[in-house]
């Protein structure tokens, strides 16, 4: 009931994620932002699964629920949901991902390098790949099937570009749904060209050291200028950044639309 305390009923609790993943670390400034530790709040940490799988249960049977949240992400098609306004900014406002390189990536691979530079989707095309492999469907198939219906916008990515081969590519992220997305897309469109590309997952660490000591080739999995903040200041001048690869990228917290009263992270501590 609408008109009880919230904390009580979820235990004061925020379901979380992987402890490494950036939305953890701002949702533990936001606690402290907001003085939200002080009244017994917490951040469980769980992985992306376990989170959304608690989010269907607390939804099917209307119960309130927050949980850490960013789009582009299925959550957002799949349930009515709505981020809590941040007044504080803990969050930053809108992120971006980025497309990251290893130093002499242009030199040793430059058509790899223009294709990863001129790569740019938005937020509703990284989605379609998104929701067909949370409908189950193997992450490469579904980038197969994107490319194959939007030859225009994969066809502004390789204009002009020479084909290769016998040249390999390591692409390294993290096993989030947009990044399963984005990677494999890039991963097919760079086949495609003649590269024999390896992708690998990872934690974030990982993944920003592969590239700093080139280890890997790429990432196209930086949000940024917020989530991954920490990792671009610790290997700033190591790596090179070409900028955004989806804009309109958010992160924060996001509970359904059925708790009509909380709207904003301060309504937490009422
Ligand atoms: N995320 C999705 C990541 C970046 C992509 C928001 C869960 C993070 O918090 O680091």
């Amino acid at each position: 009931n609408s008109k009880e305390k919230l904390g009580p009923q979820i235990n004061y609790t925020i379901t979380g994620i992987d402890a490494g993943a950036g939305v953890m670390a701002s949702t533990q400034n936001a606690l402290s932002d907001y003085k939200l530790a002080d009244s017994n709040w917490q951040l469980q940490p769980s992985s992306t699964s376990a989170m959304t799988s608690t989010l269907d249960k607390a939804y099917k049977n209307k119960q309130p629920i927050v949980v850490t949240g960013w789009q582009p992400h299925w959550m957002f098609t799949k349930y009515n949901m709505k981020f809590l306004k941040d007044p504080k900014n803990s969050f930053g406002k809108a992120e971006h991902i980025s497309t990251i390189v290893r130093k002499g990536l242009k030199k040793d691979s430059p058509e790899a390098y223009t294709i990863l530079d001129r790569f740019h989707w938005t937020p509703s095309q990284m989605s379609d790949v998104m929701l067909k492999v949370n409908d189950g469907m193997d992450p490469k198939k579904a980038a197969k099937q994107w490319i194959k219906k939007n030859p225009k916008v994969v066809s502004k990515w390789t204009k002009g570009v020479k084909k290769v081969h016998g040249k390999s590519i390591k692409l390294t992220y993290v096993a989030w749904d947009s990044e399963i997305a984005s990677t494999n897309v890039i991963a097919e469109v760079l086949r495609e060209q003649g590269y024999k590309v390896t992708i690998q997952s990872m934690e974030m660490q990982p993944v920003w050291a592969s590239v700093a000591t080139k280890a890997a080739d790429a990432t196209v999995s930086a949000w940024l200028p917020k989530t991954s903040a920490k990792f671009y200041s610790d290997y700033k001048g190591r790596f090179e950044d070409l900028g955004a690869n989806l804009n309109g990228a958010k992160v924060g917290l996001a509970v359904p639309t059925y708790m009509k009263n909380i709207n904003s992270i301060e309504d937490l501590k009422t």
